[in-house]
């Protein structure tokens, strides 16, 4: 044994029966197990490790393939940090089911927004950007976005809808990156607020008559684009609603007083904005 706890690749050989092309093809492929390296670049597996391939083997002995057994255990029992790269693997290779399992784990483990914004974010985030440098189809960066979308979707509707005038969430007119719109919505749910998605890319005209019909008390704009904004005349968002608020990476405080909307730079002080009361209000009027 190396040092207290952590063991060679031909010791694990020897304490699972693995042998040591078989693990780093598992590595390889499937993204388990994740040994560290030494300096030197040997592989050293943790005692947790060794443990669940232990177990794996069993599995595999009970007829499961190794995709299967490696599925299944990280569904399990793997730890929060190991998720995200199997998830990432899940969806490549479309095993959507796994994915599903996976997912939920995250769920259990870090509750519903830990597994938004340390599971479903960083792995959309990583199948974009690998499909952006050409890495990755657009077949397949459209079946994990649409996967992980739903999911987002699935806790969006299970967060309840507060009663009381509707926060109107969406995308400026042709921006189609809706995930942190998705996000700003969920989060205004979870604190109380009744926030309505809408989708992307929703036409001005439309989205104030649907303020003024509803009694909306807010409309939010999430820019992750900068150039959707720039495209805007002056005042393009002032009046869609009593309040609208402006955010996400391609938004900033003099784009939105240009556009006639505020600023807000996260979900919290979005949220004790719009809990608070409206300025003509404050002021007593
Ligand atoms: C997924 C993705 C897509 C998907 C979007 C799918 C969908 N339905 O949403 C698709 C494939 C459609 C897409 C298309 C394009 N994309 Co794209 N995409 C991404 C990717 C990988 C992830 C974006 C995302 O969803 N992030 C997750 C969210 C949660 O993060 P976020 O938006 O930053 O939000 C956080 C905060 O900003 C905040 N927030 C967000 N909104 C708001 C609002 C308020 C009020 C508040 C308080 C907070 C808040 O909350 C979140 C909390 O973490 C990024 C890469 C990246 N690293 O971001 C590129 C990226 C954004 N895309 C990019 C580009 C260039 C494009 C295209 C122009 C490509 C093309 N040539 O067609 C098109 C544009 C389409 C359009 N007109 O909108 C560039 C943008 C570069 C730039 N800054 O100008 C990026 C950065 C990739 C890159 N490295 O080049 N894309």
């Amino acid at each position: 044994m190396t040092r207290a706890g952590v063991f060679t690749i031909a010791e694990v050989e020897a304490m699972t029966g693995l042998s040591a092309e078989v693990l780093r093809q598992w590595e390889r492929r499937y993204g388990f197990p994740r040994p560290e390296r030494t300096p030197g670049g040997h592989r050293l597996y943790r005692l947790e490790e060794v443990e669940a391939l232990k177990t794996i083997r069993r599995w595999l002995e009970e007829g499961a393939t190794p995709q299967a057994a490696i599925r299944r255990y990280l569904a399990q029992e793997a730890p929060a940090e190991a998720l995200d790269e199997a998830l990432y693997r899940a969806l490549l290779e479309a095993d959507l089911s796994g994915a599903e399992a996976l997912f939920r784990r995250g769920v259990r483990l870090l509750g519903p927004e830990g597994a938004l914004g340390r599971l479903l974010v960083p792995v959309l985030r990583r199948v974009g950007e690998a499909w952006h440098k050409g890495e990755v189809g657009v077949a397949e960066e459209h079946l994990a976005t649409t996967f992980l979308r739903a999911r987002l979707h699935e806790l969006l509707d299970l967060s309840g809808f507060p009663p009381g005038p509707p926060v109107l969430v969406t995308t400026p007119p042709g921006e189609r990156h809706e995930i942190g719109a998705m996000l700003v919505a969920y989060g205004l749910r979870r604190r109380g607020l009744p926030a309505l998605y809408l989708g992307p890319d929703t036409p001005l005209p439309d989205l104030k008559r649907l303020g003024e019909r509803l009694g909306a008390r807010a409309a939010v704009l999430s820019a992750l684009l900068a150039e959707p904004l720039r495209a805007l005349p002056d005042g393009a968002l002032a009046g869609l609603a009593p309040r609208v608020y402006l955010g996400g990476q391609g938004a900033g405080p003099e784009e939105a007083r240009r556009l006639g909307a505020r600023f807000v730079e996260g979900l919290e002080a979005l949220a004790e904005e719009l809990h608070g009361p409206e300025e003509g209000e404050r002021k007593g009027t």
